[in-house]
């Protein structure tokens, strides 16, 4: 078990180190949490598998998690609530822009949300997030330091890594017995007739574009006019084929037989592949794969809302959540990559099975991978998708 769990993290750090694009020194956090109303028992007390000596006099009854679909195991949920007698209420989201929408029209009572990479660089500029307690979060040490002080949060002063994972093509290998090595599959009008209506593409307005741009030869953060143009003729010519744009439930769908084939991110296909707790049984017959012409390698991230009443509790749950046994649970059902090394090492053998044969990125992977940035220009992706799905 250890041989195959050691090269697999070897090749992910060697590539995540390569590929790493950091930015700007680390900034000094003062800490901007603040204690929170006393509601729950008192006396400071340890708490159990971790370092933090949680004050309960300072915990909220109820945490407000925002967090995208499908995205945590619900017992750990029931276990947090358990041990501290905080009771975490959760909503969803499926898209960074509508997460950010919410939250931009102010006292949305959200606590903690998990925003990806390009979005939390966008959140801490407008002033959405509070700074982070370091103190707080002593479980911080098992982080991956190599997925430390990224370009969207230098020094790690407004989020923490919660999960992060590869954006390709899941399909059903029942139907494709030569296998998917191109976005092709998804985009050119002769192939997509076999199987209309019967895929999908991401409803996101960086990834459906990423996708068309990458087969297009070009980055995802591509923004010249007349790339955009291309990408945007391209999504228009393959609107009439799909199923639908679909963030939500490719998982089941792709597991149902409903799809054969999807844009789809790692976890999705993984959990597909799986199935997910009670929710839904796994199909055997899903595979995953970065196409030759690259995807997408992105990291969804833990953050504090400025607004948010329960900074304290925030923490504890974010420290909770960084623990190695939990985020291993977290990461076996969910299928998306921890980025907890001490977590890596509980995960069972058939998990590190699956990362091995293309759910997780390997070295040459790696290579075909990018990160999606935010920049003035990169906002033109908005208007353009609002257009392309004729909203
Ligand atoms: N269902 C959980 C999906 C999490 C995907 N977040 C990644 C977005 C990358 N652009």
């Amino acid at each position: 078990m250890l041989k195959g769990h050691t090269r697999f993290i070897a090749l992910l750090l060697i590539g995540l180190f390569a590929l790493a694009a950091c930015g700007g020194q680390p900034t000094a956090s003062p800490g901007g949490a603040t204690a929170e109303p006393t509601t729950a028992p008192a006396t400071a007390q340890p708490s159990a598998g971790d370092d933090l000596q949680v004050d309960r006099s300072r915990l909220s009854r109820e945490l407000r998690f925002f967090n995208w679909s499908d995205y945590i195991d619900p017992s750990i949920l029931e276990d947090f609530e358990r041990e501290y007698g905080v009771r975490v209420i959760v909503d969803l989201f499926d898209a960074n822009e509508d997460m950010l929408a919410k939250v931009r029209a102010g006292r949305s009572g959200y606590d903690i949300i998990t925003p990806s990479d390009y979005a939390v660089d966008i959140m801490w500029r407008e002033g959405l997030l509070a700074k982070l307690d370091k103190s707080l979060l002593p479980n911080l040490k098992n982080i991956d330091p190599d997925l430390l002080d990224k370009y969207f949060d230098p020094g790690n002063v407004y989020s923490v890594p919660y999960m992060y994972g590869i954006t390709g093509i899941a399909y059903n290998r029942q139907f494709f017995p030569n296998g998917v090595d191109s976005w092709a599959a998804l985009f050119d009008t002769t192939q997509i007739e076999r199987y209309r209506k019967q895929f999908s593409m991401l409803d996101d307005e960086r990834e459906s574009f990423g996708a068309a741009l990458k087969y297009l030869g070009y980055s995802v953060n591509e923004t010249s006019p007349e790339a955009l143009r291309q990408a945007q003729e391209l999504l228009i010519a393959q609107k009439p084929f799909l199923a639908a744009y679909n963030s939500s439930d490719v998982n089941r769908k792709l597991a149902s037989g409903e799809y054969i084939i999807a844009h789809s991110w790692s976890g999705a296909a993984l959990q597909a592949r799986n199935g997910l707790g009670s929710e839904f049984s796994g199909n055997p017959d899903i595979v995953f794969v970065i196409p030759k012409e690259g995807g997408v390698i992105w990291m969804d991230n833990m953050v504090i809302l400025a607004d948010s009443p329960n900074a304290y509790t925030a923490h504890v749950f974010m420290n909770f959540l960084m623990r190695p046994d939990i985020a291993a649970r977290n990461a076996e059902y969910i299928g998306y990559l921890s980025p907890n090394v001490e977590a890596i090492k509980l995960l069972p053998q058939e998990i590190i099975d699956l990362y091995n044969e293309g759910f997780a990125p390997n070295e040459e992977v790696l290579k075909r991978l990018e990160w999606m940035v935010r920049n003035e220009q990169t906002s033109a992706f908005t208007s353009l998708w609002t257009a392309v799905k004729g909203e």
